[in-house]
């Protein structure tokens, strides 16, 4: 689409607003104290993944110090972010867990 040079008798194509909502990544944070245990359970429960899935990604966590494991929408991530830390703290664990526009 051609820009308007400020002719009003100019019709300018414009391109149809097609803008997609923002995504948000979900990222689980190392710590020293949660057990893998737990962490494999958390992936688990609330991210859908199989117990190999979710062993992988903790593994990444605790070499790398983060991973991202989901992308979601805002409300979808706030959720998971909520719940992981929620589930967390129920059972007295450090774990992390926090959100980050794509
Ligand atoms: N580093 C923890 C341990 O050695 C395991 C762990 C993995 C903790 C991933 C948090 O997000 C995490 N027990």
């Amino acid at each position: 689409p051609k820009e308007d040079a400020g002719d009003p008798a100019v019709v300018v194509a414009t391109r149809p607003k097609t803008k997609r909502p923002p995504l948000y990544k979900v990222l689980l944070l190392n710590d020293d104290y949660t057990p893998m245990e737990f962490v494999v359970a958390v992936l688990e429960r609330f991210f859908g993944m199989s117990h190999a899935q979710a062993f992988e990604i903790m593994l990444t966590v605790h070499k790398k110090g983060l991973a991202v494991v989901g992308v979601f929408s805002h409300e979808i991530a706030e959720t998971k972010v909520a719940q992981v830390m929620d589930f967390a703290r129920r059972h007295q664990h450090p774990l992390q867990c926090t959100m980050e526009k794509e």
